[in-house]
């Protein structure tokens, strides 16, 4: 069989990828044999399917090589563990990673098809919130890229992030059925399942050498089974893997019924055990503590950690190289139960005792903490685990246990130490996951220098104390692949005829293009490509609205998840003032200007909807008033996700990130709009700060109250009646909004955020940083009126946007906190 195979992975049986007519044959080849379709008659779905499974033959192929290497080579592995991964549609990114898409493209041509057309077939696989999925996804890109050995373990959920559309002026939710036609691309493992068991009880006993063990008894479970995702690096040979797990119900559960002759009791069960991986949850921000969260979060947790302690004992026989042989990156505490899931596998399973299965449990994880909104940070009713995971709760008060202990003789006597340390918050008798995460941890990470920094001091300070050293940053990056070659061909190319492409796998080579920022010609280029840019986003806009923008304005936008503490609000409130300032032709006018915002609100979060609302009540009124729609207009963009997020970033002028300062952990969306140059406006904020570290201060737009300012603003007493008294711009601008100006079929329509801003204090300094933003938006309006200077800064941001790769980011966990080497091949 071998030569077979070797045939099969190296000779001529594959097709020749730079051959286009060994392409096309095997388009035809394929569209007959696995899609079944007449090319005669075949439609754009049908073509989508043949290229695609085409590819997945190469990936397979590639895919079964990495992996005889890397068995041979006993590799160090690390495994991130997410619940989220955004990656985006696949095939032009498969493409570009094989170097085969202008063959590709000529070979459809050839055939009649335009491959840009076949690619719009694919859905965008949503199976994620935000940043934190989209970030999972971009190291992916970059470990396979520099051949690190790196896998992920996700869900598998059959409906992602819900689809957004504006129905008179609102958001309403549908969802998102992405498998309804297939998935292409992933590889169905029947024979890879494992069982994950929940509630039942404990029973304990002393073994025939007296030890104490426990088992698990009369449990209720649920089959995990794997789904593959091949993963491509940039011009790489290395194709990892990324395993979901879609529930199944067991056959033991279903016999149960059967055999009491219950036919759809037993269909009615198997559909509640296959919820757990129905849907993903669309919250970013607050914790809902549901009974179905929890059990996704171990469903996914226990099904990895057999996975994956089953291939180490395949390959090394001894759990006591777990630590030398892997390491597990925890995605934020979603997956946090992996820590007492460990511990039960090693002692209940493996029958280990305490101490060594401990020892080897701390020498494996490390946690990234993505977010320092306390409303976020989760917890666990200690009722709720106790009814769903009882062995979990019992590992867990241990560990609490013996951690306490340590806190004891580390601060002896300080009972507020050992209150605020604890895994368990007594006050409202919940389990807290990031407590649990660090002290499972050996190293734990912040996502940019100031969220480590206020990770350190304001939120974790006394596990910092104890463990010096265990902290550590890790900023945020993006990969360059799709976030500038695959999304924006025209500045990608302009780039390499200036520079060579040795950008696209060390973006640190941009600085070459900094003396370019003076070459006139060049800016013309440079300036000329945002432009088409720009149209290409004009017309996606409209196709999506309705509403024309005019490519010579400048486009200002802001896309991200809504949320209160992201300051949407801040932006609507500098264009209100626009609009005043426009309609009573003071001096001097602005604009013209288009100010783009997009990205959904939780179904569940008032205020982010109401924030919807006002912007297309605002949108409204002024793109139907003739007076000023061509100084000024404004678009929501509907169901912002990937796929719109790669038309929109390349056609920006100026990039809005106005989280209020010590909120947004680091952002990445700031990173991709430089990198495509456009201008930030922006907080002091996650790695805006670093962003600014970087460009240079003449080359950003930077306001407002720094972190500990608003910490001490907020200490001293801050008072929002006041700052509008002391502003009348403010105050005319909040006077519309309140007074139903934009409204005027439901004048008391924004009260409730006249209420948060008000009698609640305004918890983001939105007012606070009212008049800050306006100036530093004056400033550019009056830089945009000058092109030469402006696509000099711009021309600047691309250049010394280095420092962003994920691949820095991912060569930093790979040397200082996962220890592992790229792979030979
Ligand atoms: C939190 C929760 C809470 C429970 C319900 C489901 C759910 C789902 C996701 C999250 C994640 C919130 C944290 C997050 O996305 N943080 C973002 O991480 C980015 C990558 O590090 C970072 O750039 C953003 O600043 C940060 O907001």
């Amino acid at each position: 069989m071998d030569h077979l195979v070797k045939d099969a992975l190296e000779g001529d049986r594959r097709v020749d990828t730079q051959d286009v007519d060994s392409i096309q044959r095997a388009l035809i080849t394929y569209m007959v044999r696995v899609v079944g379709t007449d090319p005669r008659s075949a439609g754009p779905r049908d073509w989508f399917l043949t290229v695609s499974h085409l590819l997945k033959g190469i990936l397979s192929e590639r895919g079964m090589t990495t992996s005889r290497a890397q068995y041979g080579q006993g590799t160090r592995r690390v495994y991130y563990l997410s619940m989220e991964f955004l990656t985006g549609r696949r095939l032009m990114k498969h493409l570009l990673d094989f170097g085969v898409e202008s063959k590709m493209r000529e070979a459809l041509e050839g055939l009649g098809q335009d491959l840009d057309a076949i690619a719009e077939e694919e859905p965008d696989p949503a199976l994620g919130n935000g940043g934190l999925g989209r970030l999972a996804a971009c190291f992916l890109d970059s470990m396979a890229t520099h051949r690190y050995p790196g896998y992920g373990y996700g869900i598998r959920y059959q409906f992602g992030m819900f689809s957004q559309t504006i129905e008179d002026g609102q958001q309403v939710e549908h969802p998102d059925n992405w498998l309804h036609r297939g998935n292409p691309w992933e590889f169905v493992r029947y024979g890879v399942n494992y069982p994950v068991r929940f509630h039942g009880r404990i029973v304990c006993f002393k073994d025939e050498k007296g030890r104490q063990k426990c088992q698990w008894v009369d449990t209720e479970d649920v089959l995990a089974m794997a789904y593959d995702m091949k993963v491509t690096g940039y011009d790489s040979p290395v194709i990892s893997n990324l395993r979901l797990w879609s529930a199944q119900s067991t056959n033991a559960f279903d016999l149960r019924y059967f055999n009491q002759g219950n036919y759809i009791e037993a269909v009615k069960d198997k559909t509640t055990s296959e919820t757990l991986s129905k849907v993903l949850y669309p919250m970013d921000s607050t914790v809902l503590g549901q009974e179905l969260r929890l059990k996704q979060e171990y469903f996914f947790v226990s099904a990895s950690l057999q996975d994956i302690v089953a291939r180490h004992l395949r390959a090394h026989k001894d759990l006591a190289l777990l630590p030398d042989k892997i390491t597990i990156q925890l995605n934020d505490t979603h997956p946090a139960l992996a820590v007492p899931e460990m511990m039960r596998i090693l002692m209940d399973v493996h029958g280990l005792d305490w101490e060594p299965a401990w020892d080897l449990t701390r020498g494996i994880f490390c946690y990234t903490n993505h977010t320092l909104l306390p409303e976020a940070l989760e917890t666990w009713p200690i009722g709720m685990l106790e009814h769903v995971l009882p062995r979990h709760l019992e590992i867990i008060y241990q560990i609490n246990h013996d951690h306490l202990q340590q806190v004891r003789f580390r601060f002896p006597g300080d009972m507020e130490a050992l209150r605020r340390m604890s895994l368990v918050d007594d006050s409202t008798q919940r389990i807290r996951m990031a407590h649990l995460a660090i002290v499972g941890s050996k190293r734990v990470n912040g996502v940019a220098a100031l969220h480590t920094r206020l990770l350190r001091e304001n939120v974790f300070p006394e596990f910092d104390e104890m463990s010096p050293g265990k902290f550590v940053n890790v900023t945020n990056g993006v990969t360059q692949r799709r976030w500038l070659l695959q999304c924006n061909p025209g500045l990608s190319d302009l780039i390499t005829e200036a520079i060579g492409d040795a950008w696209t796998t060390d973006l640190t080579a941009l600085t070459a293009l900094e003396p370019l920022a003076e070459d006139s010609a060049f800016r013309a280029r440079f300036m000329a490509v945002k432009r088409i840019n720009k149209e290409r986003l004009a017309v996606h806009m409209k196709g999506l609205t309705g509403v024309m923008a005019d490519p010579d304005s400048l486009f200002d936008v802001q896309v991200k998840r809504i949320h209160e503490y992201k300051r949407q609000l801040l932006n609507v409130l500098h264009v209100i003032h626009l609009y005043i300032t426009i309609r009573e032709g003071g001096a001097p006018v602005p604009g013209p200007r288009t100010v783009i915002v997009g990205g959904k609100a939780a179904p569940g979060y008032h205020l982010a909807k109401l924030i919807i609302r006002l912007i297309n009540d605002v949108a409204l009124t002024i793109n139907n008033d003739p007076q000023v729609r061509d100084r000024l207009r404004v678009i929501f963009m509907p169901n912002y996700n990937v796929s719109n997020a790669e038309v929109t970033i390349p056609g920006a002028d100026l990039s809005e990130q106005i989280s209020t300062a010590g909120t947004e952990a680091s952002g990445t969306g700031n990173m991709k709009f430089a990198l495509n140059g456009a201008l930030t406006i922006g907080t002091l904020d996650g790695a805006n700060i670093e962003i600014k570290e970087e460009v240079g201060d003449d080359n950003i737009f930077i306001f407002g109250l720094t972190a500990d300012e608003v910490a001490q603003t907020k200490q001293r007493g801050y008072n929002p009646w006041r700052v509008v008294e002391e502003d009348a711009d403010l105050k005319r601008v909040i006077d519309m909004i309140t007074s139903g100006f934009f409204s005027p079929q439901q004048v008391n329509r924004y009260h409730a955020i006249r209420d948060a801003l008000f009698e609640e204090g305004d918890r983001y300094m939105v007012l606070a940083d009212f008049r800050a933003y306006l100036d530093a938006q004056a400033a550019v309006d009056a830089l945009y009126q000058d092109p030469e200077t402006w696509a000099r800064k711009a021309i600047l941001n691309v250049a010394r946007m280095g420092l962003f790769s994920s691949d820095r980011s991912i060569h930093t966990y790979a040397d200082d906190i996962w220890s592992i080497k790229p792979m030979e091949l």
